[in-house]
Formats: C-alpha cells, sequence, structure tokens
C-alpha cells in the first residue's frame, strides 16, 4: 500500500484552471491515481501582509493549498533569488546573474515559511514530490519541520557544471540543502554527472556501488529521468480543426512557402537573436532562397520586469528590423515574430506546417517544443528539426540537425540543409526521432520517477 503523494510546485494547476501543459496534466493523473493526495504551491497572487497559511481546496480527492507571497517576497525570492540568480546561473549565463545577499535571504525565507507549511499537511506515510529551482531550500526545511519521509525532488532546467554552480555565493549552503532529498532527479545524463560530480569534487561525496551517493551524512539517488510529452495526444491535436484553421491562415499569409518555425518563451536562454541572425545569413549567401521561406517566431515574453528580457526584446526588433528591410518585397516579409502565446492546438498546426522547426537554445533543461513538433509531423512528409546540442532533448534525438547555437555561420548551414532536404532523409531522420519520443513519455516519466521514489527509503 503506497501513500498519498504530496507535490510541491511553484505553480500549481488550481481547480477551475485550465490545464493547458502537459506537466500539469500529468501531475493531477499522479495524484489522482494515488487517489489523492495535496498539490502545493504559490497561489500567483501578491499580498500586502505577511500571510500566515494556505488556501485550500478539493478538487477530485485532490488538495490545493495555495500560499500568498508579499510584495518583498515576490520580489526577492521570485524575481530576486530565483530568476535573477538560479536562472541564469543553470543557464550558464553568469554574467547575467545578480548576487545579492537580500534576494537569497528572501529565498529562503519563502523556502521556510512554505516547507513548515507543507509539513502540516503530510501524513507519515505519504511520499513528497517537489519541483524545480523555486524550492531548492524546502526538502531541508520540511525536514526542520519534523518530517522524515521520503522527499523527491525534480530538477526541469539544466544542472550545470560543477565550476559555473559553485558561482553562487551560497552554493555550499544549497547543496547541503539539496542532500535533504532522497532522490534527486535530472532532465540527461549530462544533468546527473554534473550534479555527481560537483558533490563528489567538492563535497568529498562518496559513489557507492549501488549508485547512489553518500555525502553530508546521507545517501540519496541521483538519477536521469528525462521528461516527455503524449506523443498521441499532441499527434491527434495536429489533426484537430482549430489545428488545420491555423494552418491554413498562416498558409495563406505566406503563400505556401516553406515555413521555419520557432517557439518560446521570450527568454535569453533560448538563443533567439542568434537564431535570426543564422536566418539572415541564409538569406545573405543564398539569393535564391530569397522569397522562397517565412521565417515565423512566437515568443510570448515572460518575466518582463526583468531588465535582461527588455534588453532581449530590443535586440530582437532591431534584428527583424534589419533583414526586413533588407529583403522584403511586396508580397513577401522574411521574418515575421510574433511576441505573444497561442494556444496548443495552434501551435500543434503551426509545427505541422512547417518545413523546419528551429530549436536553438544555448541551454535547455530538455525543452518539449523539439518533441511536440516531433509528434505533429505528417510521417509521409514530415519536415526537418534543427536542434541545438545544448538542449536537454539532444541527448534523445541525435538524428535531428544538431547544431551549436552559438556558431551563425554553422547555423545558416543547418537551415539551408534542413530546407533543401530530400524526402527520403527527411522521413528516415523523422522515424527515429519519432520513436524516441515514444520511448519517455510523459506518462513513463511520473511513472519512473514515483516508482523510484517509493522504493527510496530515507536513511538519515
Ligand atoms: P520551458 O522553458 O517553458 O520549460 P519548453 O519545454 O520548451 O520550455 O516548453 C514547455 C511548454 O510550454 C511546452 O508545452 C510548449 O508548447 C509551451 N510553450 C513554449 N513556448 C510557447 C509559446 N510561445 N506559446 C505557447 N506555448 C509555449 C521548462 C524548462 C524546459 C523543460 C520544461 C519541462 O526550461 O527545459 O523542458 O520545463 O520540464
Amino acid at each position: 500500500m503506497t501513500g498519498r503523494l504530496i507535490i510541491a510546485s511553484n505553480r500549481t494547476a488550481a481547480p477551475g484552471e485550465a490545464r493547458a501543459g502537459g506537466l500539469a496534466v500529468a501531475l493531477a493523473d499522479a495524484l489522482s491515481e494515488r487517489g489523492g493526495g495535496v498539490w502545493f504551491g504559490w497561489s500567483g497572487d501578491i499580498v500586502e501582509r505577511e500571510p500566515r497559511g494556505a488556501h485550500v481546496f478539493t478538487e477530485d480527492g485532490v488538495e490545493f493549498a495555495l500560499a500568498d507571497l508579499t510584495q518583498a517576497e515576490y520580489d526577492g525570492y521570485y524575481l530576486g533569488y530565483a530568476n535573477r540568480a538560479l536562472w541564469p546561473v543553470f543557464h550558464y549565463r553568469i554574467d547575467l546573474a545578480q548576487f545579492e545577499e537580500a534576494d537569497f535571504a528572501a529565498y529562503e525565507a519563502v523556502n521556510r515559511r512554505f516547507g513548515r507549511l507543507l509539513a502540516q499537511f503530510t501524513r507519515p506515510e505519504d511520499v513528497v514530490w517537489i519541483h524545480d529551482y523555486h524550492f531548492l531550500l524546502l526538502g531541508q526545511e520540511m525536514r526542520a519541520s519534523g518530517w522524515s519521509g521520503p522527499i523527491g525532488f525534480f530538477l526541469h532546467i539544466p544542472f550545470p557544471a560543477p565550476e559555473v554552480f559553485s558561482s553562487l555565493p551560497q552554493h555550499q549552503r544549497l547543496a547541503r540543502a539539496m542532500a535533504a532529498f532522497d532522490l534527486l532527479g535530472f532532465q540527461t545524463d549530462r544533468d546527473t554527472a554534473n550534479f555527481r560530480r560537483y558533490l563528489i569534487d567538492t563535497h568529498g561525496g562518496e559513489l557507492l556501488e549501488d549508485g547512489r551517493i553518500a555525502v553530508f551524512d546521507r545517501v540519496l539517488t541521483a538519477k536521469t529521468f528525462s521528461i516527455g510529452i503524449d506523443p498521441d495526444d499532441f499527434a491527434a491535436l495536429a489533426l484537430g480543426d482549430e489545428a488545420r484553421a491555423a494552418a491554413e491562415r498562416v498558409g495563406g499569409i505566406i503563400d505556401n512557402r516553406a515555413l521555419v518555425l520557432g517557439v518560446d518563451r521570450m527568454d535569453y536562454s533560448k538563443g533567439l537573436p542568434q537564431r535570426m541572425e543564422a536566418f539572415g545569413r541564409v538569406l545573405d549567401d543564398n539569393p535564391d532562397l530569397r522569397g522562397r521561406s517565412s521565417f515565423l517566431q512566437i515568443a510570448p515574453p515572460s518575466r518582463e520586469a526583468v531588465d535582461a528580457y527588455q534588453a532581449l526584446r530590443v535586440e530582437l526588433d532591431r534584428l527583424t528590423g534589419r533583414i526586413n528591410a533588407d529583403y522584403a518585397d511586396l508580397d513577401w516579409v522574411p521574418i515575421r515574430y510574433l511576441a505573444r502565446g497561442y494556444p496548443r492546438e495552434t501551435l500543434a498546426g503551426l509545427y505541422r506546417l512547417a518545413r523546419v522547426a528551429l530549436v536553438t537554445p544555448l541551454h535547455d533543461g530538455m525543452n518539449l517544443v523539439a518533441k511536440e513538433f516531433v509528434a505533429a509531423q505528417d510521417p509521409e512528409d514530415p519536415g526537418v528539426l534543427v536542434l541545438s546540442e545544448f538542449a536537454g532533448a539532444a541527448e534523445q534525438m541525435p538524428t535531428s540537425l544538431l547544431v551549436n547555437p552559438h556558431d551563425i555561420a554553422g547555423l545558416a548551414e543547418a537551415i539551408h540543409r534542413a530546407l533543401l532536404m530530400p524526402l527520403e532523409e527527411r522521413r528516415e531522420r523523422w522515424q527515429a526521432m519519432d520513436a524516441s519520443i515514444r520511448e519517455t513519455t510523459i506518462a513513463w516519466w511520473r511513472h519512473a520517477f514515483l516508482e523510484a521514489l517509493d522504493t527510496t527509503r530515507p536513511d538519515a
């Protein structure tokens, strides 16, 4: 008999909110499969006075416990330490990181408050599954509040090379806190290896024969669980009415020229300027390709309060302006850049229409857009995935056109090659990618993680 599941993630898919993403659906499924449990997270609300408890709702046997943040907590914990220190460092952008002691203090305080709160919702036989970089200290804080059962943690973003992680002034403190988890899940073998190497080289951790690591008087498991999607569900979405309507609309506008597509949240980790430059380079170097393909980039702004995002926006506007001014004609615009989000159905239709997808982040935990693109293709006439070697998905999709996103010439060459790739080669490459996304689906991911967590017993 397994205990209930207790999930903590920064944002939850609260009752009544649409569960748009595959992840939200997967976690909701995990909770209901266990016959209930608790899903804890930030409510999304900012309040004036320090909140004490959480708002609790019950839906289909699942308790949602949502805690508010004060403005100061939101600024220091969320916008500050999580988004201006952890996010850039974990994505290898130490140059953009801001190490403010006050931000870390807020991060610590919120993790403490949330850890205490969450401990109150647990029963002795439960298992706890904590998500992502907002909550690196949450397990330790739960332990301090008396929770001694199993705690699993999954990191959705990359775990950087030890030298990069060590640039965080609080890395020792973070590492000790992370050792309160019993099972740590990472997106790729590269991340798992980075984490292990960090513990072994920096903290004298010892790799045990069974693969676990002994460190800070605890024994923990670090393992790869590559997140996926539901390929059948996404393929069906791509054939639906809304998807077809979106594809027809865009197909009409680009007059059925080859569509080169990018879909990302607007973030400096996604390599958007490099991608636009490379597309510009294709046009610079290949007069015959001018007027023959259209690049559509969808990138809704995220975390706009952060200066680095505003700089990115200015850069993208400049690049689009330059390329369109050089090459647009009366009936053709080379780049269209839409700074807004679209429903999954619309994206699915565009993926299927696209001849080439550019998924070229400078660093990315996994990148589910790459997998969704593959799932949405017509098996008889599939498009080509140009994929960054620094996206987690690259480990699983060696038959994509792998690129170094910093190498503009190489990227331009890959786009050129993708646009001209013969049908037979497109099919062969796609078949291998399709097989791969069917191996580690989102259902596989949550089952594999929870199975590993259920067999992990806290040792100390
Ligand atoms: P993200 O950085 O958000 O996620 P990604 O995995 O590509 O990156 O996307 C997650 C979901 O958001 C996908 O379902 C995708 O369709 C959707 N999405 C992305 N751009 C969109 C857009 N412009 N409009 C509408 N929807 C969009 C983090 C990590 C990733 C990791 C995931 C899951 O940064 O590396 O793959 O978590 O673990």
